[in-house]
């Protein structure tokens, strides 16, 4: 028996559930994902799959997987990475936070055009603002507020931190964080604040996003962008731009109504 007792233990504890994701419980929480169920559910982009070689927490992330050289019937030079996801909110809001860990293998490799991130819309899918669109890693927002409905175009550069998805920031979690709230239609008192590893880096609260019903939902678009007009970047094996077989992962998404930060998802 003495033998016994630390085999049932090692056993239940193999078989533990991670820790329940310390945001997810915050007020106004309305959406978490920690892609532990083994199926992809809402998160169906074409080449995404959960994997339990990378996590942030428990077992498992999801992970967005570019090829070196896509194997199937599309030219080489038709290397635009993964397709892209909507996540619909269960109920529309004027106000939110979400907060997700997202990393980039060590070896990645920026499209020198722009990489997609995480898109907000309204719930008729009209796109309100990109939350992220990397330039080269520079981490520049662009394509902002100028999809439709009059809304100028705006770009919104790091103005408190100095962040950049390069050297040291490649190859690890990295813990983000955004509050998006939609301004008084005709004013411009809307506001989007962004945090890294929990530091503000973003904050303007005098955006126009236009006349907003709501904000709907989020998108998250894997695409590395390959085309530029009618000409492409020329990545295939041997050209300039080819990148080696690299990941993005993405784990612990949480979404919460109004203006409450969500936080870490493991106390420090
Ligand atoms: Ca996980």
């Amino acid at each position: 028996m003495k033998t016994g007792i630390p085999l049932l233990l090692a056993v239940a504890c193999a078989q533990a559930s991670p820790a329940p994701d310390a945001g997810a419980s915050k007020p106004g929480v309305f959406y978490s994902h920690g892609f532990e169920t083994g199926a992809l559910g809402d998160w169906n982009g074409r080449d995404w799959s959960l994997t339990s070689a990378e996590k942030f927490d428990g077992e498992a992330c999801l992970d967005l997987f570019y090829p070196a050289t896509y194997p199937s019937v599309k030219p080489p030079r038709d290397n635009g990475g993964p397709g892209y996801n909507v996540i619909n909110f269960p109920k529309p809001v004027q106000e939110f936070h979400m907060r997700w860990y997202e990393k980039f293998s060590s070896n990645w490799k920026w499209s020198p055009i722009a990489t997609k991130g995480w898109m907000v819309g309204e719930p008729d899918g009209n796109r309100i603002l990109y939350l992220k669109n990397d330039g080269g890693g520079a981490g520049a927002r662009k394509g902002a507020t100028n999809e439709t409905r009059e809304t100028p175009a705006r770009e919104f550069p790091d103005n408190r931190g100095s962040f950049v998805w390069q050297g040291k920031n490649l190859g690890r979690w990295i813990q983000c964080e955004v509050h998006l709230k939609l301004n008084t239609p005709g004013k411009t008192d809307g506001v989007y604040r962004e945090w890294i590893d929990g530091v503000l880096v973003r904050e303007y609260r005098d955006v126009n996003f236009g006349k907003r019903q709501a904000f709907g939902y989020v998108e998250l678009s894997g695409y590395w962008n390959a085309l530029e007009g009618h000409c492409n970047i020329k990545n295939a094996p041997g050209e300039p731009n080819h990148h080696p077989d690299m990941h993005r992962t993405v784990d612990n998404v949480v979404l919460a109504a109004g203006d409450v930060m969500i936080g870490p998802a493991r106390a420090k």
